[in-house]
């Protein structure tokens, strides 16, 4: 009966891979913030979400730093780039969730000017299971190398 060892040799392998590592932390990093060159018209701010043992759904952003701060995802279909609200973003468990330019991003409005100062801005990200996890964004300045490389159309906001 060749099947029952190689069954529990099986078994006893996951036991290892679940009791070698805990779940990671849900977590949130690699921010920046694409600074427009018209101060009049949105920004945009990037990250990186790393869902954590469960899933769950980013319900908001918040920064004390810009009057206006929405969830936005960007879309091109036939052609025509266009971008639209969001309200929440699943982050399902051990995923990693980008927001980055051409897709999702977080758009702010009003920038207060002495928030750049230091170089980058603070949010808070709030999810469904009660977590609220700050990160930074480091502001990539109009004309950098960076920042040049690709970005939304913010001109029909
Ligand atoms: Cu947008």
């Amino acid at each position: 009966m060749p099947k029952a060892p190689l069954l529990l040799a099986a078994a006893a392998m996951l036991a290892a891979l679940g009791g070698c590592s805990d779940p990671p932390p849900l977590n949130v990093d690699g921010g920046f913030l694409r600074l427009n060159p018209n101060p009049n018209a949105p920004s945009a701010a990037y990250f990186t979400i790393r869902g954590g043992a469960e899933d769950v759904v980013l319900r908001d952003v918040r920064t004390e730093e810009a009057v206006r701060v929405e969830i936005h995802e960007s879309s091109t279909k036939d052609g025509i780039a266009s971008m639209q609200r969001v309200e929440t973003i699943d982050v399902p468990a051990r995923s990693t969730v980008k927001l980055e330019p051409g897709g999702k991003h977080i758009m702010l409005w009003s920038i207060n000017p002495q928030a750049l100062d230091d170089g980058k801005m603070t949010f808070t990200f709030i999810f469904s299971n009660g977590d609220r996890i700050l990160a930074d964004a480091p502001v990539q300045q109009p004309g950098s190398a960076a920042a040049d490389a690709g970005g939304e159309d913010h001109s029909g906001h």
